[in-house]
């Protein structure tokens, strides 16, 4: 059966986290439309016993780094780019491609790579030739696909590319995983993919989750996360006027969380500040950074 390591690559908001979601069925990775959401690589198993286990891994967004957690996030981006077998680099079909192929030529893979063009549903025919061919030219590219993570167009083509690619081999994981992330991971992503939704610029760059308990009970899941946040006026504005901003972020979380889980749950949130957070190596690490 053929098995391997596909690893999504591009710049902030390309679309990874989405063409990681549509491709597997189910969501894992937090989407919005601001840059860097993604702070994890995420790995999806998709499998089809006896024919194939293609791993895929959803990346945080190419940047230069500006503090410690940005420098772990291309951390993780750098690992992805080390174990890849096929790897996928993905372009905004919105924009010229001179700066996405600047980022593809600089990776310097050495894998098979298939350029994806996402976001076709947005531009005409035209456009959509005229990036084609412009790929196609670039050494880098073995494989041209075009598609809409959105709208799950052309998905099944993308996967036969990818298998045509992917290596013979034994499964890496249990075949009807889905994920080798734990549950508690995912309900802090969840949480955080809320305040990304309901705040401002700058207030989720300066945020993080951690759950410090899971319970499953039989009939209730009881879930206390903390977040986490750098200066006291940002924890005023988590709040909002009377609590109304966190009751609402943990309505909107408990909503999705009790949607993953198949089960009531019961939320409870806190918020902490904790000065310069993202620059502390001990505490990126205890909010599993
Ligand atoms: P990432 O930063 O590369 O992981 O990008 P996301 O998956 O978070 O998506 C960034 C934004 O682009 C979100 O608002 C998505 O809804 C949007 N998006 C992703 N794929 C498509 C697509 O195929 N078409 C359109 N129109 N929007 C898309
Ligand atoms: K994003
Ligand atoms: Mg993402």
């Amino acid at each position: 059966m053929k098995t391997g390591f596909v690893n999504i690559f591009g710049k902030p908001n390309a679309g990874k986290s989405t063409l990681l979601n549509a491709l597997l069925g189910e969501k894992l990775a937090i989407v919005s439309h601001k840059v860097q959401t993604t702070r994890h690589r995420i790995k999806g198993f998709l499998n089809e016993p006896g024919k194939y286990q293609v791993i895929f891994s959803d990346t945080p967004g190419i940047i230069t780094p500006r503090y410690k957690l940005q420098e772990k996030m291309m951390l993780s981006v750098k690992s992805a780019l080390e174990d890849a077998d096929v790897a996928i680099l993905l372009a905004d079909a919105t924009e010229g491609p001179e700066e996405n192929n600047l980022l593809f030529s600089s990776l310097k893979l050495k894998v098979p790579t298939i350029v994806v063009l996402n976001k076709t549903d947005k531009i005409g025919l035209k456009r959509i030739t005229a990036a084609e061919e412009f790929y196609q030219q670039q050494p880098y590219c073995k494989k041209l696909v075009t598609i809409s993570a959105l709208e799950k167009q052309n998905l099944d083509t993308l996967l036969q590319a990818i298998l045509a690619f992917l290596p013979e081999g034994e499964p890496f994981y249990p075949e009807d995983d889905l994920t080798d992330l734990s549950t508690k991971f995912f309900v802090g992503e969840m949480v955080r993919e809320k305040i990304y939704e309901l705040f401002g610029d700058e207030i989720p760059y300066h945020t993080a989750v951690i759950v410090n308990e899971f319970k499953e009970k039989d009939t209730l899941t009881k879930i206390q996360a903390d977040i986490i946040v750098q200066r006291e006026s940002q924890k005023g504005i988590l709040l909002g006027e009377g609590g109304q901003m966190i009751k609402k972020l943990g309505t909107m979380a408990r909503t999705d969380i009790e949607q993953f889980l198949q089960q009531k749950v019961f939320l409870q949130l806190f918020i902490k500040v904790k000065p310069k957070w993202r620059d502390n190596d001990m505490q990126l690490k205890e909010y599993g950074y």
